[in-house]
């Protein structure tokens, strides 16, 4: 669901959920959307991500090295059956209709999967935290079920809070911490530098409008709390003024004297000029990748020496559970208020 901050999110859920149920977790894809491109494409999960890492936590394997080496024989072409909490509209009925629309049918068709039956599994669910929950799939779903071929994956947006912690076995796989190292080398040395994530493209703009009634907003629980009991959201922690964030970011200047870069991340506006003449009268140098590159960008601010990120972004969220892992401090565009 979703682009990789959603995805990303879900991805810990299911982690957590195949080892409560102690089964190898299949890495699936990263699922993309190119413009242009009618059809999703699909990303191995160790271009971004070195597996390694996470096999300190649970059994883990790529979809590739799944489908090549194993699929034939533990998971023949006729005992693929698709999971799905309770049957999915579609032109199939009584079915989890797996392969309609996109990023369904071209995620199942990169490796030339089909089903031949669905499988129904509410009203179990897929929390985790719940042993008794755990222990009923394992009985029901036993050795007769070699594969759990799940729909949508087996986990809640946002990530349950209890699952934060495992984003310490989501490591970037060599090629993006060497580009990383070797971007933040060139552009950014011998100084600190601030990590700021400005989210302000269209789509965003629009979906900010639904603070009002939605104060919990995509990834809100990380700043205001799981049930708000942290603060209340406002539309300008989801969409800060230009103002607001020249304003923020002076303040962590002022503080971290050891910082003589900023390094910019956005989707759309990454306001380059306003920013540069904002601190004109400071000896702080304003960076940007040149072209866009949304892992390395989040490899970059996982490593800064401060972060300022939107608190409704997932995109945010990754960054800052990244350098929560690490000990590395992070703050939110106007939150708390001030
Ligand atoms: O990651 P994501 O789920 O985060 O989706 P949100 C936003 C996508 O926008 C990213 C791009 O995956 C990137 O492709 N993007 C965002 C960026 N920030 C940056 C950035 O700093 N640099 C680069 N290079 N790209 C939610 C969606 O986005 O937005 C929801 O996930 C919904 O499904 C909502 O569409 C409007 O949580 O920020």
């Amino acid at each position: 669901m979703g682009r990789f901050g959603n995805q990303a999110d879900h991805f810990l859920g299911a982690l957590a959920f195949s080892k409560g149920i102690n089964r190898t977790l299949v890495l699936p894809p990263w699922v993309e959307y190119r413009y242009g491109e009618v059809k999703s494409i699909q990303v191995p999960f160790d271009v971004y991500f070195n597996v390694e890492y996470l096999r300190q936590y649970h059994d883990v394997i790529t979809m590739e090295t799944f489908m090549n080496d194993i699929a034939q024989s533990i998971w023949p072409p006729e005992k693929r059956i698709s999971f799905c909490y309770t049957q999915r509209i579609g032109e199939i009925k009584e079915s989890c209709n797996a392969k309609s629309g996109n990023p369904f049918g071209p995620f199942w068709d990169t490796f030339n999967i089909d089903f031949v039956k669905s499988e129904f599994y509410g009203p179990l669910n897929y929390d985790a935290q719940n042993k008794n929950m755990m222990e009923s799939w394992k009985k029901k779903y036993s050795k007769d079920w070699p594969v759990l071929a799940f729909t949508g994956a087996p986990a809640s947006f946002p990530v349950q809070v209890e699952n934060v912690h495992l984003q310490k076995y989501l490591i970037w796989s060599d090629d993006i911490l060497k580009k990383s190292r070797s971007f933040i080398k060139k552009h950014m040395s011998g100084a600190g530098f601030l990590g700021i994530h400005l989210r302000n493209g269209q789509d965003w703009v629009k979906a900010c409008q639904h603070v009002k009634d939605s104060p919990k907003l995509f990834s809100a629980p990380q700043c205001v709390g799981y049930k708000n009991e942290k603060g209340k959201l406002t539309s300008s922690i989801c969409l800060p003024p230009k103002n607001d964030i020249i304003k923020q970011i002076k303040r962590v200047l002022k503080k971290h004297k050891d910082i003589k870069y900023i390094f910019v991340a956005s989707d759309s506006n990454h306001m380059k000029e306003e920013l540069q003449n904002a601190l004109q009268y400071s000896d702080v140098l304003i960076v940007k990748l040149e072209s866009n590159n949304p892992h390395l960008d989040l490899a970059i601010l996982g490593q800064a020496n401060y972060f300022i990120g939107n608190c409704v972004s997932s995109f945010t969220a990754f960054a800052k559970r990244e350098r929560d892992a690490k000990g590395l401090p992070s703050e939110f565009w106007s939150f708390p208020d001030r």
